[in-house]
């Protein structure tokens, strides 16, 4: 545990960053919030009355796809009129300067990991970006696992849930809770968080694990914490630095 207090200043905080050779940074659904697209615990998260947590299994799929498919289809068609925020904007800033820092002083670099399954980072322009929950802009089949890109907003009623060509029933390529993450972006994922000087938790409850212990993995291996987000976390008194304000606010003044 961290002894000296947990200190909020982003002036402090961009210094480090402009010091950190290797940098992460973690995010989750709290930095898509200003782009208009809900979060999964907070109060406009709901769905019908539906907890995600109970929509996101393989047991609800399998008890009742045509409803699971009904939530993502309406998840999509928020993301989809969604724009990238300047929380997105300039976390592919900060990725563009670490690399070109790194040009000039090896080991430089930046490394995104995220948990959201929106794609907003890619639309935002960031490139190497780790999804460690998949991409609902992808489906998956069921029966001959074949993965392709779908962006049909909306999916046609009278197709719910989409089948394959094989005739099984597609699923959203994601990771639904007691489903294991991918084993390569996992890895990648640890091997990043391992290396990290500065590890970024920004817009996370960091209550879902495996991604939430990464912040563990980097401070283990002796990275400094700051965590962005509005409200505490429970990474808040192992951290540096914790922020309080929406990532939208806080990430461009970092940079
Ligand atoms: C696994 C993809 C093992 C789908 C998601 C009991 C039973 C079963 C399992 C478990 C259990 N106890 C623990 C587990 C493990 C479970 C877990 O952690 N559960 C939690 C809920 C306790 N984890 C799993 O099941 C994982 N798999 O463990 O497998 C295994 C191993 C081998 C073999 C077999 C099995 C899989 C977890 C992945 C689940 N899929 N998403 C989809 O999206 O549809 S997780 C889901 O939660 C989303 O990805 C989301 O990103 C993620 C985390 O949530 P957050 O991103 O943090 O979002 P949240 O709404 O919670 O918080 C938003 C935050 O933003 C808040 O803090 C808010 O203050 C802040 N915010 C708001 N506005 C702003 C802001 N911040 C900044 N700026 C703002 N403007
Ligand atoms: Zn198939």
């Amino acid at each position: 545990m961290k002894n000296s207090p947990v200190r909020n200043d982003v002036d402090e905080l961009r210094g480090a960053l402009e010091r950190a050779s290797f940098v992460v940074a973690l995010t989750g659904a709290g930095i898509s919030a200003e782009s208009g697209v809900p979060t999964f615990r907070g109060s406009n998260g709901l769905w019908r009355n539906y907890s995600p947590e109970k929509l996101a299994t393989p047991q609800a799929f399998a008890k009742d796809p045509r409803l699971v498919w009904e939530w993502y289809d309406w998840r999509r068609s928020i993301i989809h009129k969604a724009q990238p925020n300047p929380g997105h904007l300039a976390l592919a800033e900060l990725e563009r300067r670490q690399n070109a820092a790194r040009r000039d002083a090896a080991g430089h670099g930046f490394t995104l990991i995220t948990q959201n399954v929106d794609g907003l980072h890619d639309r935002a322009g960031s490139r190497n970006t780790i999804k460690l929950h998949g991409d609902l802009w992808y489906v998956q089949c069921t029966g001959c696992g074949a993965v392709e890109r779908n962006q049909e907003v909306p999916l046609p009623p009278d197709n719910l849930p989409p089948r394959c060509r094989c005739g099984a029933l597609l699923r959203p390529a994601v990771v639904w809770f007691g489903e294991p993450l991918p084993s390569q972006a996992w890895e990648r994922a640890v091997e990043a968080s391992a290396r990290a000087e500065l590890f970024l938790v920004v817009g996370t409850s960091a209550v879902v694990y495996p991604a939430a212990g990464l912040a563990e993995v980097a401070r283990q291996a002796g990275a400094r914490l700051a965590i962005l987000n509005p409200e505490p976390t429970p990474l808040d008194s192992a951290a540096d630095w914790a922020l309080r304000g929406p990532a939208g606010e806080i990430l461009p003044r970092l940079l």
